[in-house]
Formats: C-alpha cells, sequence, structure tokens
C-alpha cells in the first residue's frame, strides 16, 4: 500500500512550506503567501515558454534592458508577470529585477515585509533556440516596518531568508530553500501543482565535472587559468574532468546541484567581475549550494558574505561541490601569498 499511499498522499510545494513555516510559532502565513505567488508566477512563464515558438512569443521586443541586450517578448511578459504577482500578494515592500534599472517600491497600502530580488527570465538570449532557461529569486525580511530603502536590498546574501529558481526544461523543477535545506519540486501540469520529487536534495562532495566558457580562456586570471588546467590534465594520477556547459546558469547550476562538479564564471581582464549580477543570480545560487553542502567563492571570499553597494552589481563566482571549490580556493590564496 505504499505507493498508493504516496500516489495520494501528494506533498505540493505549498503544503510543504506550510508544514516547515508552522514550526515557527511566530509564522502568520506570510511567507506561504509570498511563496505562492511567485509560484504562480513560475507557472505562468512555465506555460507562455513552452508554448513560445508556437506563439510567435519569440523576437525582438525592440526595447533594451538595463544590460543593453535587447529584450525578448518573453522577458519583458516575464518581468511584468513577476512584478505584478508579487506586489498583489500585499507581501512585499522592494522588487529588484534584473529586467529594470530601477527598484520596484511597493506603495504602503499593499506593503508587506519581504524584500524580492529576481531574474525573471535567466539565460534569455537561449530563448530561440529551445535551450533551457529558468528563473531565479532570492527573499530578505526586512526586522521591522521602517519606510523601505535600497539598503535592505544591499544586504549581504547570508542575510536572504530564502532563495530558489525555476528550471524551465524537459520538465518544470522549482528547487527551494528557506533555510534548513535544499528541496525540488516537479510541476505535474495535470494538476498544476508543483510536487516534492527532489527531497532534502545534497550536493556530492566531489564531481568530474566542470562547467565555465572556455572562450573567455584567453582573458582568465592564473588562478582559473591553472585550475581548468588541472580539471583537464590531472597531475595525480586521477582521471580529466568533463565539460558540460549550457550558458544558461539555472542548468549549468541544476546540473552541479543534482550531479556535482564546479560551475565558474570567473572574473578577467576584460570583465574583472565576471558577468553575472550579484543580488539575484549569484547570492541565490550560493545560498542553495551551501544549504545543500557545497561551497560558492567569488575568488577573493565567501560568495554571502559579499556585501553589495550597487542593486546590478556583478562578481565572479566559483560554486559547487566543496572539494571541487577548496582546490580553487588554495589557488586563488596562493596567488594572494605570491606563490
Ligand atoms: P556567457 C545568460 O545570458 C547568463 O546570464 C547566465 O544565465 C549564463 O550563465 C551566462 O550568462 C552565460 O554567459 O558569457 O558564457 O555566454
Amino acid at each position: 500500500h505504499a505507493a498508493d499511499a504516496q500516489r495520494t498522499d501528494l506533498m505540493t510545494i505549498t503544503r510543504f512550506v506550510l508544514n516547515e513555516q508552522s514550526k515557527y510559532s511566530e509564522s502568520r502565513g506570510d511567507f506561504t503567501i509570498l511563496l505562492s505567488h511567485i509560484v504562480l508566477g513560475c507557472k505562468f512563464v512555465c506555460s507562455a515558454v513552452n508554448k513560445a515558438g508556437l506563439a510567435k512569443l519569440i523576437g525582438l521586443a525592440g526595447e533594451t534592458n538595463v544590460q543593453g541586450e535587447e529584450q525578448k517578448k518573453l522577458d519583458v511578459l516575464s518581468n511584468e508577470v513577476f512584478i505584478k504577482a508579487l506586489v498583489s500578494s500585499g507581501r512585499t515592500c522592494i522588487l529588484v529585477s534584473e529586467e529594470d534599472e530601477e527598484p520596484t517600491y511597493v506603495e504602503p497600502s499593499r506593503r508587506g515585509r519581504y524584500s524580492v530580488v529576481f531574474d525573471p527570465l535567466d539565460g534569455s538570449s537561449n530563448i530561440d533556440c529551445g535551450v533551457s532557461i529558468g528563473t531565479i529569486f532570492g527573499i530578505y525580511q526586512l526586522n521591522d516596518s521602517h519606510e523601505p530603502n535600497l539598503e535592505d536590498v544591499l544586504q549581504p546574501g547570508k542575510n536572504m531568508v530564502a532563495a530558489g529558481y525555476c528550471l524551465y526544461g524537459s520538465s518544470c523543477t522549482l528547487v527551494l530553500s528557506t533555510g534548513t535545506g535544499v528541496n525540488g519540486f516537479t510541476l505535474d501540469p495535470s494538476l498544476g501543482e508543483f510536487i516534492l520529487t527532489h527531497p532534502d536534495l545534497k550536493i556530492p562532495k566531489k564531481g568530474k565535472i566542470y562547467s565555465v566558457n572556455e572562450g573567455n580562456a584567453k582573458n582568465w586570471d592564473g588562478p582559473t587559468a591553472k585550475y581548468v588546467e588541472k580539471c583537464k590534465f590531472p597531475t595525480d594520477g586521477s582521471s580529466p574532468k568533463s565539460l558540460r556547459y549550457v550558458g544558461s546558469m539555472v542548468a549549468d547550476v541544476h546540473r552541479t546541484l543534482l550531479y556535482g562538479g564546479i560551475f565558474l564564471y570567473p572574473g578577467d581582464k576584460k570583465s574583472p567581475n565576471g558577468k553575472l549580477r550579484v543580488l539575484y543570480e549569484v547570492f541565490p545560487m550560493a545560498f542553495l549550494i551551501e544549504e545543500a553542502g557545497g561551497q560558492a567563492f567569488t575568488g577573493k571570499i565567501r560568495a554571502l558574505d559579499l556585501v553589495p553597494k550597487k542593486i546590478h552589481e556583478r562578481s565572479p563566482i566559483f560554486l559547487g561541490s566543496y572539494d571541487d571549490v577548496e582546490e580553487i580556493k588554495a589557488l586563488y590564496a596562493a596567488a594572494e601569498n605570491g606563490g
């Protein structure tokens, strides 16, 4: 009867989070309400992404975002859906989106205690060729009801109360942590519900995969170049690592979380801070990887200790299996000490 029990005992993401939050006596269900609106946004984007090719949603919207990249209609749509869903939850006060140059300050009558930083459709340059893309989000909580200001979101990632991503790939998978481990939920389209499919995810301590854009090798600094060289030509008699690089952060990080290994987006001579954004790419992924037992490093410090100065600032990032990140930390430390 175990199989029957499982089939009828559907652990949806809402039920899972309610169970988790009910452990905190002061919880009034606000976080659960906020999360249900994020989930609504993910369901909408999942549906739109799956129909994009048919609904001719692809193609340029003509506008450009803060990155100067041309926005695709799906970007614009996804951003609007998430902003509206988050405001209508009545639980947010500041929203920072990769698509908007300025933060959105929620008007007082609809304000709540949470700030959400998010990339509504990361990897969007891959939309037209059908490669997996995703939504990434991080959540900060204001600890009192002061007038929200930029300082409330220029916080180190370790102050986040939750983080997650939704991968729009062969299936639609939402991976979430509220600070007590990592859990994965897969959308069952027939129910329109995210069902718990990956309970208590832990990243392998060491992996056999490295994930980096080798096309930037010419500009890498010493420690990154040395590390990648060791992946390809190990000196300890071990086999070379495999290279897997999708070029869509959510896809590359999801594979790293499940299979182990290391994902690198280093800084280089051309872009000393790399390409990935601190608030809504580096922090949420670092939060999840650490909660799953891995590490996330900027080349100088623990990624979650970084204190951002601007909402769209970038940072180099090396994240993944504990032992693999430890190796590149040692190379940066040696370079620091003139090694
Ligand atoms: P590159 C996608 O545009 C993105 O922001 C991330 O999703 C991805 O990890 C990275 O850029 C890929 O960048 O320079 O390797 O194409």
